[in-house]
């Protein structure tokens, strides 16, 4: 009796013990991440800060011929960056140590142009010093941006430069403790200073940094510092710097094929299936239209609305997210742009409360050798270590939450556990609703994060259905959540005439003022649109249909209306069309130029009456490709249409990464005529030119 029972107790309990052991964890698939990558994904969220002579020019990009003794900060504080940063849950800072002008923010013995040569603290300051002393207070990492490109230095294009670089390197990584990330940015306009040169300097961009040997010395220097950008990267640009990632997005690249000109940079949002390296994605993006600060772009910080689709749509999509928070005159972070971080991070914060997950009953139809250490119900024990995995064999297969009541859900989070590779190419959500299963998502890539926003459901069960994979599925967390209802705020549009329109989801009501007061509910109900053509502040909310809830105030500020505006001349394009560049909406657009002889084309408007104006704005072509961007401009204005006075010339820098509207501003002058010049970049003639829409500046 006793041996039939310690018999049946070796199957019962023994073997399947025994058995467990042997089940063995999935063999990793495909590309890889190393350390420094897993310990960087989970990094998610860090800020970036421009901070330079920009600052004080009110540049984009600097020409490299601005005096050092510009950069003159009244206030600096680090810490202050580091605190907001901190209180944001952003995990470093990387800071602009040179931008393309050549000036170092820190005292770099290989050159005069640096925080040396500036009257802030009398030439003795250090700013990158600063910032890694209080990142060290505050836990954080540093990174360091260290531009390529190099429009002052007289050797730029030769190989004097490449050594000048690489000793900079040094210096950043070597004197400032660990730098977790070094940013390599893969702008190289062409024209600059270049030691009083003034002429362009075209490179080859493959070739000329010989960046294996600049990536060697990084590595034997500073072997913890991922490296991102241009060259043999670890991680790379998310090819837009609108902080989106495309919503397939793997963790892999060609690179191979990227570093011999064969992958155009549009590739960068989603990767490649392919990839025959783990290059991972990271979103950057301005809170403002600028890198630098700008203090015309105060209320143009970006909308809490855009803030929180770009969290969605960057770490919500496999990315990391990497935000600029511009440094001002002061050498402080802009109060408006800290109080809409902090809107931001509340709303995530309320969106990610409660999970629903944890403590339900989880079953999939296929867990790796029916182990319990890949069981289904690892994907909802918190640990992001523990995962469920398939057989061998299973690509496909479904796991369920089952809560026994409805429960009302809106956000899905899953990630895979990427140190064995990134596998699920596409899966499904279905939810059981009133005893039905209905699909509520069909997606495809998960990585190391994904994040679903779909309509609120009221389900008794969640199943993710894994439809296609790589390899087996390696599944290591599954969150759901109810985020509080998120109200968008009302568009207000306003054309030529003047007609005024707002506009909200479907059903909600919006409240506006033309006070410059704040909205409420007591404010005036929009019914339809109005006319108004005078200047004005209009600031508006929307109220939710069902819940009492409102959004986020948009403001929309307008000068006189262009009712009067008209195109007296253009050099050449379709006269019939070209109201659409001052017809008050960005998104039609009119184009000029094009087969002809000419360097540079031209239109000139008439206002109708004379005005004060300090300045003009030229937004690009905003629908489509934006292939006809005009990168170098001159701006004229008249009283007369006879005689004409330049107020500002130069170029629109960076348009062709951030096709944004560019913003000139100069001295206030009286004028009825405005005559702006579109100049050939790159003196080739014919070049066709876009105009979405020209404005002007009144203060
Ligand atoms: C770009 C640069 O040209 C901008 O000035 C900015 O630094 C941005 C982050 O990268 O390509």
């Amino acid at each position: 009796m006793k041996n039939i029972f310690l018999f049946l107790s070796y199957f019962l309990i023994i073997m399947p013990i025994c058995s467990q052991e042997l089940v063995k964890p999935p063999e990793p698939f495909g590309p890889l991440p190393t350390h420094k990558q897993l310990d960087w994904h989970e990094m998610e969220f860090y800020a970036f800060v421009h901070f330079s002579l920009n600052t004080f020019t009110n540049k984009e990009w600097g020409y490299g011929d601005e005096s050092p003794e510009l950069f003159n900060p009244t206030a600096l504080d680090a810490r202050q960056w580091a605190h907001i940063a901190k209180e944001a849950g952003m995990k470093g800072i990387i800071l602009v140590a040179k931008h393309h002008d050549g000036f170092c923010l820190w005292p770099s013995a290989y050159t005069e142009r640096s925080v040396k040569k500036s009257p802030w603290k009398n030439g003795n300051g250090d700013v990158v010093k600063e910032l890694a002393a209080a990142c060290k207070e505050y836990d954080l990492k540093l990174g360091l941006y260290l531009s390529p490109w190099d429009r002052n230095h007289a050797q730029y294009g030769k190989p004097e430069y490449i050594t000048y670089f690489r000793n900079q390197l040094k210096e950043l990584l070597t004197n400032y403790g660990d730098v977790f990330e070094m940013w390599f940015d893969g702008a190289n306009g062409g024209d600059g200073y270049y030691g009083g040169a003034n002429e362009t300097r075209k490179i080859n961009t493959l070739e000329y940094y010989d960046w294996d040997e600049t990536y060697k010395l990084i590595y034997k220097t500073a072997p913890k510092t991922l490296v991102w950008g241009v060259g043999p990267s670890e991680a790379r640009w998310i090819g837009n710097e609108e902080g989106r990632a495309g919503k397939t997005n793997w963790s892999l690249l060609r690179q191979k094929d990227e570093l011999a000109g064969k992958v155009h940079y549009t590739e960068f949002m989603s990767g490649h299936e392919d990839g025959e390296k783990w290059v991972p994605g990271e979103a950057d993006v301005s809170i403002r239209p600028g890198w630098f600060y700008h203090s015309i772009e105060d209320d143009k910080v970006r909308s809490l609305d855009e803030m929180v689709d770009i969290y969605y749509e960057s770490i919500g999509r496999n990315a990391n997210l990497l935000l600029n928070l511009p440094v001002d005159r002061r050498g402080l972070v802009h109060e408006n742009d800290e109080a809409r971080l902090k809107e931001l991070v509340s709303t995530i914060k309320a969106d990610f409360k409660t999970e629903l997950l944890a403590g339900t009953k989880v079953s999939a139809d296929n867990v790796r050798g029916n182990s319990s250490s890949f069981a289904a119900k690892n994907v909802t024990d918190g640990d992001r270590n523990t995962y469920w995995a398939t057989d061998d064999n299973v690509k496909k297969a479904s796991i369920v939450f089952d809560f026994g009541k409805p429960v009302a859900i809106n956000r899905i989070l899953l990630q895979e556990y990427i140190e064995l590779g990134q596998r699920i190419k596409a899966f499904t959500v279905e939810a059981r609703i009133d005893g039905n299963w209905k699909t509520v998502s069909n997606e495809t890539t998960i990585g190391y994060k994904r994040i679903l926003r779909i309509d609120r459901i009221k389900a008794s069960a969640l199943k993710i259905n894994i439809t296609d994979s790589k390899a087996c599925v390696v599944i290591s967390n599954i969150e759901a959540y109810n985020a509080p209802t998120f109200v968008k705020s009302p568009v207000i549009g306003r054309d030529k005439s003047g007609n005024v329109s707002m506009k909200s989801e479907e059903g909600n009501k919006i409240y506006y003022t033309t006070d410059g007061s704040e909205p409420s509910v007591k404010s005036n109900l929009y019914k339809q649109g109005f006319k108004y053509n005078k200047a004005v502040v209009i600031k508006a909310i929307a109220i939710h249909k069902n819940e009492n809830s409102s959004s986020a105030v948009t403001t929309a500020k307008y000068g006189v209306s262009k009712e009067k505006w008209k195109v007296v001349s253009a050099s050449s394009g379709n006269m019939k069309s070209v109201d659409r560049i001052i017809d008050g909406n960005p998104d039609t657009d009119w184009n000029f130029g094009g087969g002809s002889n000419k360097f540079s084309e031209e239109v000139v408007i008439d206002m109708g009456t004379t005005i004060k104006i300090n300045g003009f704005t030229y937004i690009p072509q905003q629908v489509g490709n934006n292939l006809n961007l005009i990168s170098k401009y001159e701006f004229y204005t008249s009283l007369d249409n006879i005689k004409w006075t330049m107020q500002s010339q130069g170029e629109f820098s960076n348009i062709k990464n951030n096709p944004i509207e560019q913003v000139k501003t100069f001295t206030q002058s009286k004028a009825r005529y405005l005559r702006f010049v579109a100049k050939s970049n790159d003196a080739r003639k014919g070049q066709v030119f876009s105009i979405g829409e020209i404005n002007v500046v009144e203060n």
